[in-house]
């Protein structure tokens, strides 16, 4: 019976109500990995602000049957808790983009004086291959407009280090300190530049980062001490591994496995924010009830622990998730 009832709910969902953009702001309690069930999210990025945790994810809705990455629109949820989450209006799409063709790939939001920056990866309409945009808002939850009007990154800029067309992707921005922007991306090769301090335009020169061994893609920066945090997905299927360094630039040094292979998916694309005092872990896997694949895929979160020497100690997926913080 609860066999029929699912593959009914899989039909249904994955046609139609999976694939809807969303008008309203809606609450629901999250009951363990995955934390939403009632849609298929990928590839997250997490940001903390004014003791909000952001959330925001692609949205997997390839047709049943089908095994490819049909993404349209991007979603953001927020929660003061991590157990009790609302998601908002839908805030960005790839159309929004108007030099872009499609494919809301990864991407992420981060904050500069009082706005709001959407780094995403998409198929451009005009250079052949993927390519990352920025998109900005004045609130964490948007709507967010095009804020550039082109491209920031292209594929004909990257194709002395690798001649694929989807090396452009999966964009993490950092401001360091100094308060310089840094944005990183990659797949196959990990590459950055400087942001100038209108987090639109380029400084300098593209730099390829060496020492990222089996580096496949999802790059996520982070610091905590002293330390800097190149964690980033290896190998296929994935799992995550990280690099620590004492400088954003590098010298990077190969940590090993962060996040083991989850099984139920080809990809794991990661984020990893601090909030309340602890350490989230946030992750995408295969493993919704109804449903769940490589092209289906839902975002988990699990606590990010430290060793005393600053290393990170390796990731536990649990299907309990985390638990509420005050
Ligand atoms: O969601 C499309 C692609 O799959 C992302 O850009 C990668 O990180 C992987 O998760």
């Amino acid at each position: 019976m609860r066999k029929c009832f699912s593959a009914l709910l899989s039909i249904l969902c994955i046609g139609s109500l999976f694939s809807q953009e969303v008008t309203r702001d809606t609450t629901f309690r999250a009951e363990g990995n995955p934390v939403i069930r009632y849609k298929y999210t990928a590839d997250p990025g997490a940001m903390v602000y004014k003791n909000k945790f952001y959330l925001y994810t692609g949205h997997d809705v390839c047709p049943k049957g089908q095994e490819r990455y049909v993404m349209n629109d991007w979603c953001v949820f927020s929660s003061d808790d991590m157990k009790t989450w609302t998601e908002h209006p839908t805030p960005l799409r790839a159309k929004d983009f108007a030099w872009a063709k499609g494919d809301a790939w990864a991407s992420q939001v981060i904050e500069r004086n009082g706005k709001f920056y959407w780094y995403v990866a998409v198929e451009h309409g005009t250079i052949h291959g993927k390519a990352i945009g920025v998109a900005v808002s004045d609130s964490p939850t948007g709507p967010f407009k095009d804020a550039k009007g082109s491209a920031i990154i292209t594929n004909d800029l990257t194709t002395k280090y690798t001649k694929i067309s989807w090396d452009d992707i999966d964009p993490t921005v950092f401001i360091d300190d100094d308060k310089q922007a840094y944005l990183f991306w990659g797949n196959t090769q990990c590459y950055y530049v400087k942001l100038k301090e209108n987090m639109i335009d380029t400084i300098g020169s593209i730099v390829a980062v060496p020492n990222l061994p089996r580096f496949t893609e999802a790059p996520w920066i982070h610091k905590n001490k002293d330390w800097y945090y190149l964690s980033y997905a290896s190998e296929f299927p994935e799992k995550i591994v990280y690099a620590m360094s004492r400088k954003i630039t590098g010298p990077w040094q190969y940590k090993g496995i962060l996040n083991e292979l989850a099984g139920n998916s080809n990809t794991n694309h990661q984020a990893i924010v601090e909030f309340k005092g602890k350490s989230y872990f946030v992750y995408h896997n295969g493993g919704a009830d109804v449903g769940g694949s490589s092209f289906h895929r839902s975002v988990c979160i699990d606590q990010l622990f430290y060793n005393k020497d600053g290393s990170l100690k390796r990731v536990q997926m649990t299907t309990e998730g985390v638990s509420a913080v005050k």
